[in-house]
């Protein structure tokens, strides 16, 4: 599946802008949705890409799953070990008050990170190929999540998180 899925979304090596430079951002990403779906994010706006046959098969699956409905997905590759995301809630405007992004995941485990903003309790959950994290309600507004760079090495995992942009 993580082959199929490597193959079938347009993936782009996106970049930001950090203290006057240009830094590739540490993992590769796609923005796959509905017309009308762009979404900002670390002020980079994303068109969204028409959904293939499979990604719309995915998004079909884990909505009659969740009884929810997406319109938009962020592609996330992480080719290796030393990519990885920071810190951060997914919090923009777009996505309303309370969020439900549904997170699946393809390929090596690697271990998702998540950090009370107030009482700072952090919660590990090892993300297994095939699995789906389901985040909902307040936890945009309570918690921060993270996938550090791994210290041992591991191959190519790919996590569509599936989201509403209002
Ligand atoms: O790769 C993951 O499991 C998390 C990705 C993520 O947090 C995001 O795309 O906002
Ligand atoms: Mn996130």
């Amino acid at each position: 599946m993580v082959k199929q899925l490597f193959q079938d979304i347009a993936w782009r090596q996106d970049n930001i802008s950090m203290f006057g430079k240009t830094v590739d951002i540490p993992r590769l990403q796609a923005w796959y949705g509905d017309k009308n779906a762009s979404y900002t994010y670390s002020k980079l706006t994303l068109l969204p890409l028409d959904w293939t046959p499979l990604l719309l098969r995915l998004k079909q699956q884990v909505s009659e799953f969740c009884q929810q409905d997406f319109n938009a997905m962020l592609a996330n590759c992480y080719r290796d070990h030393r990519d990885s995301v920071s810190w951060h809630s997914d919090d923009e405007p777009e996505l309303g008050e309370q969020p439900v992004i549904a997170s699946l995941s393809f390929g090596c485990q690697r271990m998702f990170h998540l950090k009370h903003k107030d009482s700072r309790e952090s919660v590990k959950l090892p993300l297994q190929s095939g699995s789906l994290l389901v985040m909902s309600g307040d936890t945009q507004k309570n918690w921060q999540h993270a996938l550090p760079k791994s210290r041992v090495e591991k191959t190519m995992r790919i996590n569509l998180t599936f989201r509403n942009i209002e």
